[in-house]
């Protein structure tokens, strides 16, 4: 049976056809028909953002958790762009988001109408796939296609920018029985190298295990579990790989690169094979690649060829599933203990440097949470030095049960991505966890938890500075703290404004009783937690530098030059 439906209608449709549960969207001129359209199905339930930035990092955030896509929807013009850092951070972090933006009417495009904007144009160097909808008659295949194109292979976002006649013209619909385009993924190559992997590691004396986000896409964790008990290899997990492997698993290590923990880098100096899983080497994890991993060989498994070699040179490629070839990997490799390896990794082990004034140290703040939120509890952080913080001081023992923005590093992810994690687990604790900065760039969003009772917790660290910067300079610029101090407004009027709860924490002793009150809170509610202001974050590899050479301690202050 068939019936005459507008591409709006339509497009309500195929987001139900695609198993679609919740959008983050904000209407406006150009998108129009979608949002008259939308009531009409309600098994679309319709998040209103307060910025359409928080749109995107939502979809991202319920994507990231879920893993299925997550859809975000803005009209033309600001609309779209404002989705373009939203955007942007999931294509740096291999994250399955549909954006669907209104555009002008067909006639109006290339004539500066109001709110044009070449969309598609904007987003084609950050998406998988972005397209313009023509006509209603590719509607479907296009949105069928986007969909495809997120989740298969490597995950990635889509934009789909449909006119606003578009989403006006009629169709005759007979629902779903245009087949789902085959959207086949790319021919894969064989992975050649199983064979050679497996003697490396069989030989190897100092092997690693690098563990990234496509464990966690894979879903590969039994896998390299499996792998690394048969071999008693140890497993560093990057920033993206955090909660893939146990943390307190005796074979877990810690997070390498940048701001990894000395025994970490120094393994990999030392290490003399190297299996990355799903990881990208990024340079926030290498550092200087001349120096990085002198006396190792790298196999690097990864679904996606065109990594294979970008950073660094690599001895073996094992394209494809990680958890398919991380199974045979653990099935063909020799049952050994690495016991003599990771006691030298062990004598590497240094005592953390770090001392703070006062005793709201970061580890007192966060061992609070996870004290009192209990296991199951999703942490979503920001950017800077309270994510190194958040990444290495909480113990992650649940499967993907920390999120955050690495690739792209956007400042103002915590909080709306959290947003889109609870949509995704919603029987589940999620914390959002910002700094004085990052928390600014997108606070407006609690007024969208109000509104849709969204039980995040937000955690602020409030040093009063944009304290990963200011470090910088403290480092590296001779004390110069040019543009870091930043005031705040006081949060817990703030959040009185709101209508939710909100506390200060100024000692450790108060940690865990704000931390349970928030808990207790049915909606969102917001802890400041006011920190040491200069507090830095150690160990740190200076840009540029090599894993061997970690700052332990503050320098003394030297005059820029
Ligand atoms: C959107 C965006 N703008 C600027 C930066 C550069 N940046 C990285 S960390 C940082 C400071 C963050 O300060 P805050 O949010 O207070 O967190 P803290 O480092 O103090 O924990 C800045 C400005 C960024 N990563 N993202």
């Amino acid at each position: 049976m068939s019936e005459v439906l507008s591409g709006a209608q339509v497009l309500c449709r195929l987001l139900e056809e695609q198993r679609v549960e919740v959008l983050f969207g904000y209407p406006g001129g150009a998108i129009m028909p979608f949002y008259h359209a939308l009531p009409e199905t309600p098994g679309l339930r319709h998040i209103l953002v307060r910025h359409e930035q928080a749109a995107a990092h939502a979809a991202d955030g319920y994507a990231r958790a879920s893993g299925r896509p997550g859809v975000c929807v803005a009209t033309s013009g600001p609309g779209a762009t404002n989705l373009v850092t939203g955007i942007a951070t999931a294509q740096m972090d291999s994250s399955p988001v549909v954006a669907i933006t209104g555009q002008v009417p067909r006639g109006m495009i290339g004539r500066d109408a109001f709110q044009e904007t070449d969309v598609v144009g904007i987003t084609l160097p950050i998406t998988k796939h972005s397209v313009v909808v023509d006509d209603i008659t590719e509607l479907a295949d296009k949105v069928r296609e986007a969909f495809a194109v997120a989740t298969e292979g490597r995950p990635g976002p889509v934009l789909i920018d449909i006119p606003k006649d578009v989403q006006n013209q009629k169709i005759e619909w007979a629902g779903g029985a245009a087949g789902r385009p085959a959207g086949a993924p790319a021919g894969r190559r064989p992975p050649e190298g199983l064979g050679e992997a497996v003697r490396l590691l069989d030989e190897a004396r100092r092997p690693l295990l690098m563990v990234g986000h496509g464990v966690i896409l894979a879903g590969a964790y039994a896998e390299v579990r499996a792998l690394a008990e048969k071999t008693g290899i140890p497993v560093i997990t990057t920033l993206l790989g955090i909660s893939a492997f146990p943390e307190s698993h005796p074979l877990h290590l810690g997070m390498p690169g940048m701001h990894g923990e000395v025994h970490v880098n120094r393994a990999i100096q030392q290490a003399d094979v190297i299996l990355a899983i799903g990881l990208r080497f990024d340079d926030r994890v290498t550092g200087n690649t001349a120096g990085f991993a002198p006396q190792a060989r790298i196999i690097h498994l990864d679904l996606d060829p065109t990594e294979i070699g970008k950073n660094v040179p690599v001895a073996v490629a094992l394209v494809g599933d990680a958890r398919q070839l991380t199974a045979r990997l653990a099935e063909l490799v020799a049952p050994r203990h690495c016991d003599a390896w990771r006691a030298e990794i062990r004598a590497m082990t240094r005592e953390r440097q770090e001392t703070f004034r006062g005793d709201m140290a970061p580890a007192t703040i966060l061992a609070g949470i996870r004290e009192v939120s209990g296991p199951g509890t999703t942490i979503v952080s920001d950017v800077g030095q309270h994510q190194m913080w958040v990444a290495k001081l909480f113990s992650y023992e649940e499967r993907n049960s920390h999120i955050t923005s690495g690739g792209l590093g956007t400042m103002g992810f915590a909080v709306p991505a959290a947003m889109g994690v609870h949509f995704a687990r919603p029987d589940r604790p999620v914390w959002a966890i910002s700094g004085d900065g990052g928390f600014q760039m997108n606070m407006q969003e609690i007024a969208t938890m109000v509104q849709e009772g969204v039980p995040v917790k937000m955690a602020i660290f409030n040093n009063g500075y944009l304290g990963m910067v200011r470090q910088w300079q403290q480092f590296f610029h001779g004390r110069r703290y040019s543009a870091t101090p930043i005031w705040s407004p006081d949060y817990v009027k703030l959040a009185e404004a709101y209508g939710i709860a909100g506390y200060r924490v100024e000692r450790a002793g108060q940690v865990e009783e704000a931390v349970a009150r928030a808990i207790r809170e049915p909606g969102p509610a917001l802890v400041e937690f006011l920190i040491e202001q200069e507090a830095n974050v150690y160990p740190m590899i200076p840009p540029g530098g090599s894993l061997s050479e970690p700052i332990e301690s503050a320098p003394a202050a030297a005059p820029a030059s």
